[in-house]
């Protein structure tokens, strides 16, 4: 793969797959909004993903729809870059295929996330849940994309489609150069995760991430919860008896104080040295208003957006359907490349 340099060109997704959260939000959107001021972006609903695990179908039009307001109300700009759901363009199925006969079991079986989310339960679970990080790569490789913000948990997933991003290009080697792509067709997508909030855990357990499919809603603030449902969550939130430490070091084996001191950098916007240097030696009596007037100050006007968008459908639907038909230019492109490379007939 050395020396072809490819356009830079950001793509990422979230699930509509229940309330976006906070853990979201800082790990994911913030970034995504940043990177429009220095990248052509391109922001998915990927709802292929959501049906993974079950999904009412009386439900999910709803959480797509959602998930696209919050991605507007956070301030991403659908004129200037992309914002579409997965499932308007089939090239995604299509080039995940390709990918299925690409990766190997072996990459695929070393999956945490499938693990975990498969739990013991594994012979009931859909195959689509197994296959999830080879449709991962379609979207990624599909806009040719070279930069991926995500949040920790996705680490290993960027780095299978890394994988079968380099198998392709060795695999089809010679036809890709025969056609005149020069060393290699797909880039190296590079994992973007930065700041104090990559890893957002629950609020009533430090160990376990912040998840949508919590069962508890208590586990997480939405991001569309109201001023009082964050005051009521932060106050109830797990916490230790002691006081916070004036250093970082004194957070190791504390994952609660670890996460509210994590949350409140992320939303101030400074470092978690930082946070100490102002709050250490204070109670969680004291600490936890001013990270709830911070994550109101933060998340109420996008809250409040969100709602205001929700109520007209048909406009959330005419983003889709304009970011699908822009997506779907590139995609079409990408796809008739890699039918010729793999040496399929094709009209
Ligand atoms: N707790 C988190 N902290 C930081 N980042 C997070 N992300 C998710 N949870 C956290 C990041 O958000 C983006 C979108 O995630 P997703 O919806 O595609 O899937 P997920 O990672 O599986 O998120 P959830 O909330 O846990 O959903 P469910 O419960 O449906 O599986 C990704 O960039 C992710 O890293």
């Amino acid at each position: 793969m050395a020396g072809k340099q490819f356009k830079q060109r950001v793509f990422s997704g979230i699930q509509p797959s229940g309330s976006l959260h906070l853990g979201n939000y800082l790990g994911a959107i913030v970034k995504f909004v940043e990177l429009q001021q220095s990248h052509e972006c391109i922001y998915c609903v990927v709802d292929l993903h959501a049906i993974t695990v079950w999904q009412d179908p009386n439900e999910l039009p709803a959480a797509i729809r959602d998930v696209t307001a919050s991605y507007i109300a956070a301030g991403i700009d659908p004129k200037k870059h992309i914002v579409f759901n997965q499932s308007q363009v089939a090239e995604h199925a299509e080039l995940a295929w390709v990918f299925n006969c690409v990766a190997r079991l072996g990459w695929l079986n070393r999956m945490t996330q499938f693990k975990e989310k498969a739990g013991k339960d594994r012979e009931n679970v859909s195959v689509g849940l197994y296959a999830y990080p080879t449709l991962m790569a379609a979207d990624i490789l599909l806009y040719l994309a070279t930069h991926v913000p995500v949040g920790e948990d996705q680490k290993q997933h960027l780095e299978l489609s890394r994988d079968i991003a380099q198998k392709f290009n060795n695999d089809f080697g010679a036809s890709i150069a025969a056609r005149g792509h020069g060393e290699a067709f797909f880039p190296q997508p590079e994992p973007l995760i930065q700041g104090p909030a990559t890893r957002v855990m629950s609020l009533r357990d430090g160990t376990k991430k912040m998840s949508k499919s919590d069962p508890s809603d208590q586990s997480r603030i939405n991001m569309t919860d109201d001023a009082d449902a964050i005051a009521l969550k932060i106050r109830r939130a797990k916490t230790d008896p002691d006081a916070l430490p004036s250093e970082e070091k004194g957070l190791d084996h504390r994952p609660e104080a670890d996460n509210l001191v994590s949350i409140y950098a992320a939303v101030a916007g400074i470092s978690k040295a930082e946070v100490l240097r102002h709050h250490g030696g204070a109670q969680f009596s004291a600490f936890k208003p001013a990270l709830t007037d911070l994550l109101v100050a933060k998340l109420d006007p996008i809250g409040k957006e969100v709602r205001r968008l929700m109520q007209d459908p048909a406009y959330i639907d005419s983003i889709l359907a304009d970011g699908s038909a822009r997506a779907q230019a590139i995609a079409t492109e990408t796809m008739k490349a890699v039918k010729d490379i793999v040496g399929f007939v094709r009209r």
